[in-house]
């Protein structure tokens, strides 16, 4: 082979032009350092995991400082070229639940990004999700800060290696205190403009409303009252919302279109 063909393919070797996705995430190392006790019991976890696409498992472990409080990691499309990343919550002993965003670096798991922490032991968050809500071509990751004391719908855009928030409104909860289930909230296009919406309850979790981001600017485009409060999960069927009731029972909301 002549060589400056031998270094065009020893070049191309070296420089890969594609790598291993994450095809799956887990939390492992089960901890009890943080007693908050929020989420169903007193159990947190110490470590994540991301399986591969080429079947390798990395995993990223936190000191004693902090615990990931939370049930399930998420993957959301954040990492490097719109690939598949890590969002998970983090509470640290002394200051709360942050928002962490785990990607791949040089083979390892790693923090890509991640938001101040609330600023107070003892304080949570629960992720709603990801999309480009006031359509300004960026995604952002939408969350309830302390939805258990006058909650404060977020949303966060990602800027180098920090999740910096964008749009703040006031006052939403997505969780019951003490309970394991996470999902009470929705994201989808209600309206059917072309940008994603976010369905969450009211403080008193009576009521559903949808919001809309679009401009950054916050507007309730719909919302519904619901027989008894709402407990989760929230599913989005082919017809419309299906809300689970802390009494055991489910309503459904009808998609406007
Ligand atoms: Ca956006
Ligand atoms: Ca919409």
């Amino acid at each position: 082979m002549p060589i400056f063909l031998l270094a065009f393919v020893m070049t191309f070797l070296a420089v890969p032009v594609w790598a291993a996705d994450i095809v799956s995430t887990r939390f492992a190392l089960l901890t009890d350092r943080y007693d908050h006790c929020v989420l169903g019991d007193c159990i947190e976890y110490g470590a994540v995991e991301a399986v591969l696409d080429d079947g390798r498992i990395l995993s990223y472990r936190l000191d004693e400082n902090s615990v990931f409080e939370d049930v399930e990691p998420r993957l959301v499309p954040m990492g490097l070229n719109g690939r598949k990343a890590i969002l998970v919550v983090r509470s640290y002993q002394n200051k709360g639940a942050a928002l962490a965003l785990l990607d791949q670096r040089g083979g390892k798991l790693v923090i890509a990004a991640e938001s101040e922490p609330i600023g107070l032991r003892y304080r949570w968050q629960n992720p709603i999700g990801v999309g480009d809500f006031d359509r300004d071509r960026k995604l952002e990751i939408a969350t309830v800060i302390t939805p258990h004391i006058g909650g404060r719908l977020t949303l966060y855009e990602r800027q180098g290696n920090k999740l910096v928030e964008d749009v703040q409104t006031q006052s939403f909860s997505n969780h019951k205190m003490g309970s394991s289930q996470l999902d009470l909230h929705e994201v989808i296009d209600w309206n059917k403009d072309g940008i994603m919406d976010i369905v969450v309850p009211d403080m008193s979790r009576g009521e559903l409303q949808v919001l809309s981001f679009v401009g950054a600017k916050t507007q309730v485009i719909d919302k519904r009252s619901f027989s008894g409060t709402i407990g989760g999960p929230i599913v989005a069927s082919e017809t419309g919302l299906l809300v689970g009731l802390e009494d055991g029972n489910q309503e459904s909301w009808p998609y406007p279109h």
